[in-house]
C-alpha cells in the first residue's frame, strides 16, 4: 500500500480533557464537525487512558476520519497505530526513536516528529520523517511541559535550516503551541533574506487543539483556520 497523500493545511490533534472540552462526551461529535469543517489530518492525543481504553477511542476514531478521507495519526503510541491500522503516529523526542517507529511502521505510514531546534529538525529529517510539529511556537495552557517556547523567530531558524540542508521541499511542516486565527497568518509566512533579496519560507499547515476543541461552533471555527491557512500554504 503507498503511503497515503496527506494534506497538512489544518491538523487537529485532539484533546479529551475537561479544560479543553467541556463537555468530554461530545469528544466524537467535536472531532466529526471539525471534519466538516475541512480540518485535513487528526491525531488521537490521550496522555491519560489505558491501553485498552486508547485502542477502542482510536478504533472509533478511525472509523469517523476514514468517512472524511482523512489520515489519523496516534501520539506517542506505535503499538496502537499498528493495532488499529491508521495511517501513522507522531512521535516527540523523548518516545520511540524514529527508525525504530519506522522498522514498525514499514515505509507507508506517515510518522510526524515533534521538534524545538535546528538540531532536533535536521536529525528528524535525515532519519525519515514525514513531517515536523515544529513548537512549541507559544505558550499555552494546553500543554504546560513544553521544553522551550521558541516563537515565530524559532520557527523560522529551523525553516531555513531545512532550506539551506535541502529539506525544506521534501520533509512537510506544521506548526503548534497557542495558534489561532489571530497569529496564524503571521506564523505561516516567515521572511527571509538571501543575497540582500527578500523572499518567503513557509510552513505546509497549522496544528491546533483548542482553536477548535474549544471552540463553541468547531466547524465554523476549522473553516476559519483553513482559510487563513491555505492563503499562504507552500504546495498551494
Ligand atoms: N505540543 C506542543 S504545544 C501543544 C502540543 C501538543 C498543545 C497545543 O495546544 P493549543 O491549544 O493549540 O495551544
Ligand atoms: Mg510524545
Amino acid at each position: 500500500m503507498p503511503k497515503p497523500h496527506v494534506n497538512y493545511h489544518l491538523y487537529l490533534v485532539t484533546d479529551s480533557t475537561p479544560a479543553v472540552l467541556k463537555d468530554p462526551s461530545r469528544f466524537f461529535d467535536v472531532v466529526e464537525q471539525a471534519l466538516r469543517g475541512g480540518v485535513s489530518l487528526v491525531q488521537l492525543r490521550e496522555k491519560t487512558a489505558d491501553t485498552g481504553e486508547l485502542v477502542s477511542i482510536a478504533k472509533r476514531l478511525h472509523e469517523l476520519t476514514k468517512k472524511y478521507n482523512v489520515p489519523l495519526l496516534i501520539n506517542d503510541r506505535v503499538d496502537v497505530a499498528l493495532a488499529v491500522g491508521c495511517e501513522g503516529v507522531h512521535i516527540g523526542q523523548d518516545d520511540m526513536d524514529l527508525e525504530t517507529a519506522r522498522k514498525l511502521l514499514g515505509d507507508d505510514k506517515i510518522i510526524g516528529v515533534t521538534v524545538s531546534n535546528v538540531e532536533e529538525a535536521l536529525i528528524a529529517c535525515k532519519n525519515g520523517a514525514d513531517y515536523l510539529g515544529i513548537g512549541t511556537v507559544y505558550a499555552t495552557p494546553t500543554k504546560t511541559n513544553t521544553k522551550a517556547i521558541i516563537g515565530a523567530a524559532g520557527v523560522r531558524e529551523i525553516l531555513a535550516a531545512m532550506e539551506t540542508a535541502g529539506y525544506y521541499d521534501k520533509v512537510r511542516t506544521v506548526c503548534i503551541g497557542g495558534l489561532n486565527k489571530y497569529n496564524i497568518a503571521r506564523i505561516m509566512y516567515q521572511s527571509r533574506h538571501v543575497d540582500g533579496k527578500q523572499g518567503w519560507l513557509t510552513l505546509n499547515g497549522v496544528a491546533v487543539v483548542s482553536a477548535v476543541m474549544s471552540a463553541d461552533d468547531p466547524e465554523e471555527a476549522s473553516k476559519e483556520l483553513l482559510t487563513l491557512v491555505k492563503s499562504s500554504d507552500k504546495f498551494r
